[in-house]
This record gives structure tokens, sequence and C-alpha cells, in this order.
């Protein structure tokens, strides 16, 4: 597992020019999988380290998302569920670039600075996806680790919420109860304490889930498992299969078409991500055509954030707390002026990225953030938790929130928790997916491209991304097409996951915004 002798899952030896840079990016690292084994190895290792620096059991996470089945990725959990902290990602780009022959020498210096102590709870939890590089990539970050002299747990297939989850519970066990079937015992509890709670117990409606053929696929049919018979009734789909292929979150919202197979017109249909830490919603209006109606992060963020505000009203503490709904240039545009106008909240934007939006939602009693693209979760303060403890004295809307943050993954987006939520809801509400659709706001048409570039680092962006400084001139190109043909907005910003340009275009007419976009991206090739 070295740079020179960098050996795949298939046994195929894959060295690695010194030369190579690769660094830890938006979700850790993320390459092809027979770049990864030395990767693999050397975050093991650093795993451990950070793990007998803070004396608390550290995560890692082998999987590549929503990317295709052949790639791969390794990212570090925090002891909170939370991503890793910022300064140690230069340590993982450092650790990773520098040539084999260094690595001994940096290790030491690492140690050194770092002042390792007796640590007694430190180890190194373990979970992968379902890729076939996956287990390899454990076998190589248990190596690292034991450089380190620290435990290593591998806990074998887990979605990356669920990963983030056993980390928390196990430095932080009141959070809930321990292993994988603990978080379905916690999750299905506050699902069926919600739905008890519910004005209308109608029987179920069809749910189509699309699996994305990911580990959400045996995770989800373990959860509904442990819910009561009688409350969903779910159709899944793509649960085995090319990995993401023609399916999943990121399609959907990508292509805003049915994954194959196809979807029936007026069903409710929900799409997983290949680690099922992102949801999408979507209905066909048409069988005959591929073409869906879209509900993604934005308007699961804004169902929720509806739902949390009349709530907090209706128990009279509205005033007590503070709520932020976090949002990244992605956004709709039309949630974030429904967001500002009808809940009367002034949304926050922060670059794309997880660690960003958590970072900033954790600024509010309640902070609510979601990415366009599905992923998005609820942070609960202390003072939240205080004030809505639930239980029998407690008053209806007061044991309703209460339930609904117990259901949430406040770690980190879980689109299983959120599903449930977004279920939950619809039924409280009394609404089908097309008045979901249809009640809150209609989107602003939009366009994303992906243009592959040679050399993403070129392009440099305004901390909130909507605007490129470099290469100089390109903006201003930008604007002038946005203009030209008077649409809302456009934007262009390097990919941290892939080598590829991405360019968003948005305007109050279909036709214009894809002009818009396939424009932007001429300019940017
Ligand atoms: C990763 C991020 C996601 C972000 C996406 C952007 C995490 C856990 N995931 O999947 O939040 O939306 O990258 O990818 O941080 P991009 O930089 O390629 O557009
Ligand atoms: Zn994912």
């Amino acid at each position: 597992f070295n740079r020179r002798s960098n050996i795949d899952h298939n046994g195929q030896s894959n060295p690695l020019d010194d030369t190579v840079k690769i660094s830890y990016g938006t979700a850790g690292f993320r390459e092809k999988a027979e770049v990864l084994p030395f990767v693999a190895l050397r975050v093991g290792y650093l795993a451990a380290l950070r793990s007998r620096v803070l004396n608390k059991a550290i995560g890692l996470m082998i999987t590549a998302s929503h990317n295709p089945q052949c790639d791969n990725g390794v990212k570090i959990v925090d002891p909170n569920g939370e991503m890793l902290a910022s300064e140690w990602e230069n340590h993982a780009t450092m650790l990773v670039s520098i040539p084999d022959d260094e690595l001994l020498r940096e290790m030491k210096k690492l140690e050194e600075t770092l002042q390792l102590g007796d640590a007694k709870e430190a180890r190194v939890i373990c979970a992968v996806d379902t890729r076939p590089s996956g287990q390899h990539l454990a076998d190589a970050a248990k190596a690292g680790a034991a450089l380190c002299n620290v435990d290593f747990e591998f806990l074998g297939l887990l979605t990356t919420p669920q990963l983030h989850y056993a980390v928390r519970v196990q430095n932080d066990p009141a959070f809930g109860p321990p292993g994988e079937d603990g978080y379905y015992t916690k999750i299905g509890t506050a699902f069926r304490q919600f739905y008890e709670l519910l004005p209308n117990k109608s029987s179920p409606t069809l749910l189509m889930l699309d699996c994305a053929n990911g580990v959400g696929a045996p995770k989800a049919r373990k959860l509904f498992d442990a819910l009561p018979k009688n409350l969903m009734e779910v159709d899944f789909k793509n649960e085995v299969g090319e990995l993401n292929h023609e399916c999943g979150a990121d399609f959907v919202k990508i292509c805003k078409q049915s994954p194959v197979p196809t979807c029936i017109e007026g069903v409710r249909c929900a799409s997983l991500d290949g680690d099922a830490d992102r949801l999408v919603y979507f209905y066909s209006k048409n069988s005959e055509s591929k073409n869906v109606i879209l509900l993604d992060g934005d308007k699961i963020a804004v169902l929720f954030a509806k739902f949390l505000i009349e709530e907090l009203k209706e128990a009279k503490v509205f005033d007590q707390l503070t709520i932020g709904i976090v949002q990244t240039a992605y956004a709709n545009g039309a949630s974030s002026a429904y967001i500002k106008n009808q809940l009367g909240v002034d949304p926050i934007f922060v670059p794309t990225g997880v660690k960003h939006l958590h970072h900033e939602a954790m600024k509010y009693d309640i902070g609510v953030y979601f990415e366009a693209n599905g992923h998005g979760t609820i942070c609960f303060s202390d003072h939240f938790k205080s004030l809505i403890s639930g239980g029998e004295t407690s008053s209806p809307p007061k044991n309703r929130l209460y339930w609904f943050s117990q259901l949430i993954n406040e770690v980190v987006g879980d689109a299983l928790a959120d599903l449930l939520a977004v279920e939950l809801l619809l039924k409280y509400y009394g609404w089908t997916v097309e008045d979901w659709a249809n009640k809150l706001y209609h989107d602003a048409p939009n366009i994303q491209i992906k243009v592959p570039v040679t050399d993403r680092s070129i392009f440099q962006t305004t901390w909130d991304e909507t605007r490129l400084i470099a290469p100089l001139g390109l903006q201003d190109k930008i604007d002038h097409l946005v203009n030209e043909l008077g649409a809302i907005r456009a934007f262009a910003r390097p990919s941290g996951t892939e080598k590829t340009v991405r360019v968003y275009a948005e305007a109050e007419d279909a036709e214009v915004a894809n002009k818009l976009g396939e424009k932007v991206a001429e300019i940017i090739r």
C-alpha cells in the first residue's frame, strides 16, 4: 500500500508518480478506486492519530457516494459525527502527497508535534458502501491504523449517515442506542411516536423507492422492517445492479428524469444516492415520458422549515429560539424567495459542501440546512432540547417537535431519516406529492451542466461561489450573457469532487435557462 507499490482490489499494480497530487476535497479523497489503496492506508493512520490525540472514536467511511461504481473515496468522521476539522484536512493532503521515502519521517514529525498521550478511548470505526473495492480499501486503512497502535473496528456495510451515527454514539452514549440496530430503534421509535400524534391516520399510499443499486437498499428494508407493518407501503426499486447507473438521487436531480425502471404516473417516488445521504422526491405526470416533476433538497428544506416554524408558534416558543435556514448557490431562487417572504426568515448562503452548511446551521437553536442535491438535515441546540422535552405533560405541538427532532439524524444529512420525516409531514398536512410540489412554490426553470476541464484549479470563485474571480474576464462574459438573454442568474464553479467545472443557469423561461447554460458552458470549454 505505498505510492510506488499500490496494488488495487483486483491485484493489479497501479503505481503513482511522486508528482501526482491528490487532495482532501469536499467529501474527502475521491478517485478511481485503483488509485486509493495507499491513500486508504495513510488516511487510516491519520484517523488513528486523531483518535489518539482526542482520546475518542474517529470514523472512516469508504464511499464515493453518487459517483460511478469504479470510483471510491475515503473520508474521516470527527467524534461528534461531523466532518473532519479543516486543519486536519491539510495533514491528510500532506500525508497523501509525500513520496514513500518521506512517509516515516513525516509520521514521526506529526506524532511529535501532536503530543500523543494515553488514549484508552481511541479507536477507528470504519464502514464501506457496496463498491467492489470497499473491502480492500478497508484492509489498507486497517493496516494504517495499526501503524499508530489503535484498534480498528470494521462495521462492514453501512450507509454514510449510519457510520456517522455509530461514531457519535460511541463517543456520546446518550445520543442513542448503539449499533446498527440501535439506529433503527431510535429512528423507528421516533417515527411511531410522531405517527401516533397525527390527526389523520388514513391508510398508507404507495411509495416507490429507487435505491440507486446501493447500500440504501438493504438498510431501508431493515428500517422498514423495524416499523409497524401497516404504516408504510413501499415498492423497492434498483436494489441490485450497477451502482448509480441511470438511477439514484443525483441522476434524477440532474437529468430531471425518472430512473430506470420508469415510475408510474401519479405515484410518489423517492431516490436515494449510492451511500444514502441524499434524498429527492419526484413523480411523473405522464408515463409515456421520462420527464418527472422533481422535489429536491430545497423543497424538503422548505417543508421542514414551514412545519418547524408553525409548531414553534403554536407552542408559543418561537420568540425564545433562533432559527436559521442555510442554502448554497444551487438553491432554486424560488425556494429562497419563499423562505424569505412566506416563512419570514432570511436564508443564509454558504459554499457547497456539507461542512460549510453544517457549521453555519450549528449557530442557531434550530438550523435547517439542505443542498439542492438532497443532502441536508436539521441541527437542534441544547436550548431547544431543554425547551422542547416532550412527554405526557407537554403540549401537542411540543410533542410533535420533540419526536420530529428525535427522528432527524442531526449529525449529518440522512436520506432514510429524511424520508421518514417527509412521509410524516405529508401525512400531517394531508398532502399528496403533487400538493407538496404545488402549494409552496414552483421552481424557477434551471439547468446544470458539467464541463470537463484538465485543470480545474485555474477557476476561482468568491466565497459564496456565485462569481468567478479567475480566469480574469470570464465573469464579465457570464454577466453579459445573463443580461443579453434576460435571464435571472448563472454561475460556474470548479467541482470539488470531479475534474469538471459545473455551470448553473436560472431563468423565468426553461428555454432561456437552457440556452444560457449552454452558452456559459461554451465559454468555459
Ligand atoms: C460532496 C459533498 C456534497 C456536495 C458535493 C459537491 C459532503 C459530504 N458531500 O458530495 O455536500 O454537494 O460534494 O460536489 O460534503 P462538487 O464539488 O463536485 O460539485
Ligand atoms: Zn452521498
